[in-house]
């Protein structure tokens, strides 16, 4: 384990997040020294330590209290929060800012030739999907009786594959879904990168009034490039 007065923020090792990320963390005047096949890397100028992880993992480390802070898509962290719910365990955090980037939805979307007219066409079929407690979510406000059929990777093949009758997956330009003749129907949730930190009260009063002092200088960095 690290210096435990250190600040711990979570950040995606590798992926759509990361560089931004790191953009921003450099961008309010954190200087750090990345080593890319590192799990963890230091400030060199701030009580800071960065880990270097999945971002399937950024929310639990931040509601078990592993690290303090964490950058992590809303879709992910929503996701996350909901499975944590469903098993009983702690789900506590708070969102410090609403970041501006990571844009994205998570969609349902259907093969082209399939005979669609509403949500409700779903109903007695499968859905393949990375993300089933908001798919589930979302089926059960709409009173669908339709199932989610949890897939991590390759979604979008599942239809041809005959896996499953439709697909609920990530969207940005909506390009993956056309190379693969599905057509979006619905947006289930819409999704940026945030910031999170543990719960109220949980951190110590250095590592709080650390956060206190780099918050306002993220928002400087968003309110510039607006
Ligand atoms: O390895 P690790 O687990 O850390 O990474 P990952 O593969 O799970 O995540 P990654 O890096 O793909 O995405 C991280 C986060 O970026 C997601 O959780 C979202 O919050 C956000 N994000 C933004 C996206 C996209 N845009 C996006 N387009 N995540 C995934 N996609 C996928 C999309 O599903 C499609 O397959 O990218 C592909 C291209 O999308 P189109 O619509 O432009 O064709
Ligand atoms: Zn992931």
């Amino acid at each position: 384990m690290s210096d435990n007065s250190r600040l711990r923020i979570a950040i995606q090792k590798s992926g759509r997040l990361s560089d931004d990320s790191i953009a921003l963390l450099k961008a309010i005047g954190i200087k750090l020294n990345i080593r890319d096949r590192l799990l963890i890397a230091h400030s060199t100028n701030e009580n800071i330590d960065l880990l270097r992880v999945r971002d399937d993992d950024i929310p639990g480390l931040v509601m078990d209290g592993v690290v303090d802070m964490g950058f992590i898509g809303e879709n992910e962290l929503e996701e996350k929060m909901l499975e944590r719910q469903a098993a009983g365990k702690a789900a506590d955090f708070e969102v410090l800012r609403r970041l501006d980037y990571g844009g994205c939805r998570l969609s349902l979307a259907v093969p082209t030739e399939m005979d669609y007219n509403g949500a409700a066409s779903l109903g007695g079929k499968k859905v393949a999907t990375t993300y089933p407690y908001l798919l589930e979510r979302y089926f059960k406000e709409q009173g669908i009786n339709a199932k989610a059929v949890m897939l991590t990777g390759s979604v979008e093949v599942a239809p041809r594959a005959g896996v499953a009758d439709a697909i609920c997956d990530l969207v940005s330009t909506g390009a993956t879904l056309e190379a693969n003749g599905l057509q979006e129907e619905e947006v289930i949730f819409r999704s940026k990168a945030v910031l999170i930190q543990r719960a109220d009260g949980e951190l110590s009063a250095e590592k709080q009034a650390l956060i206190n002092r780099l918050v306002p200088r993220i928002d400087g960095v968003i309110q510039a490039k607006e």
